[in-house]
């Protein structure tokens, strides 16, 4: 079966999916998104993820022309068409096209998209063994620039420091705040284990609320495991027992070295593991 978008109300060939190029999305990165799984046909925390969507388009005030209802009905309906079950999906409002110039009042008519994708995952040698991490120099955006609880559209903040990770061999970069505390990498959370117990840095680090975040730390609370969410810095992360990652496409995925320093042993923990195996039933049990 080809394909098929949602744009704003309608079903689009992948060839014929296309906006304008007088969107404010496309010429100022003004809009917001979420990236979301279908594991077995059903969506994990499809209604967390489209309150994020909501709530990071009113604090950019942009008013999405649907209700999260309608917006939920949206999402399930183009997998369907789709013939997925295991799937990735991606939702993107725009602020809409109009003339040039950052004024929104400029524009009119703010575009859904919704496209979904056989999910295309981490090569599976990287659970295995861990990844390696390096701390980029571009840090997390100030929260009274763009707010990183938003998850907007301009993401070149992140992708500088993306690139800055690729250039250093490594798939992922951690990214500090303006104050230098661990804030998170350029698309997941970090956690590490220190002595029995679960670290993150807390929301007001300047991080994305990640959804798997969340679902992790009430699973290894209900795991028996006790979770901090606190400020950090990266000698935590150096001298953490065991690091991972949380993040809708990564899932949970070990860190064993950041910036040169071995984690740990050098490999993914017994904690890790552990929460990884609860993590991949959870998904499919709902
Ligand atoms: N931090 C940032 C900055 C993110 O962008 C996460 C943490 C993890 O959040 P969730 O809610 O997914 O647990 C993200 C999410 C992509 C892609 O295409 C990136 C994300 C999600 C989906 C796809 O690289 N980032």
């Amino acid at each position: 079966m080809a394909p098929k978008v949602y744009i704003s109300g309608k079903l689009y060939e992948k060839a014929d999916a296309k906006i304008s190029v007088f969107d404010h999305g496309l010429l100022y990165g003004d809009g917001v998104f979420e990236g979301i799984r279908a594991y077995s046909g059903k969506v994990f925390r499809l209604q967390a993820h489209v309150d994020r969507l909501f709530e990071s388009a009113l604090s950019i005030h942009l008013q999405i022309p649907m209700t999260r209802a309608e917006m939920v009905r949206a999402v399930e309906e183009t997998l369907r068409q789709n013939g997925l079950v295991d799937a990735y999906i991606r939702v993107v409002v725009t602020r809409g096209a109009g003339s040039l110039g950052l004024d929104p009042r400029k524009t009119t008519d703010p575009q859904v998209i919704i496209i979904t994708d056989k999910i295309s995952l981490y090569p599976e040698e990287l659970y295995e063994n861990g990844l390696k991490i390096v701390t980029a120099a571009t840090t997390r955006n100030h929260p009274n620039a763009v707010n990183p609880r938003i998850k907007s559209l301009n993401y070149l903040n992140n992708i500088l420091a993306k690139i800055e990770g690729s250039q250093a061999g490594c798939l992922e970069a951690l990214m500090l705040n303006h104050k230098g505390e661990v804030a998170e990498c350029t698309g997941d959370n970090i956690f590490i284990l220190k002595a029995g117990r679960v670290h993150t840095p807390s929301i007001d680090s300047g991080i994305l609320e990640g959804i798997t975040r969340a679902t992790v730390i009430a699973m290894a609370r209900e795991s028996g495991l006790e979770v901090v969410e606190r400020t950090m810095d990266r000698h935590d992360v150096y001298t953490a027992d065991e690091c991972f990652l949380t993040g809708t496409a990564a899932e949970i995925i070990p860190v064993v070295e950041c910036d040169g320093r071995v984690i740990g042993i050098g490999k993914p923990g017994p904690v890790t593991r552990d929460l990884r195996r609860r993590f991949q039933t959870l998904v499919r049990e709902g």
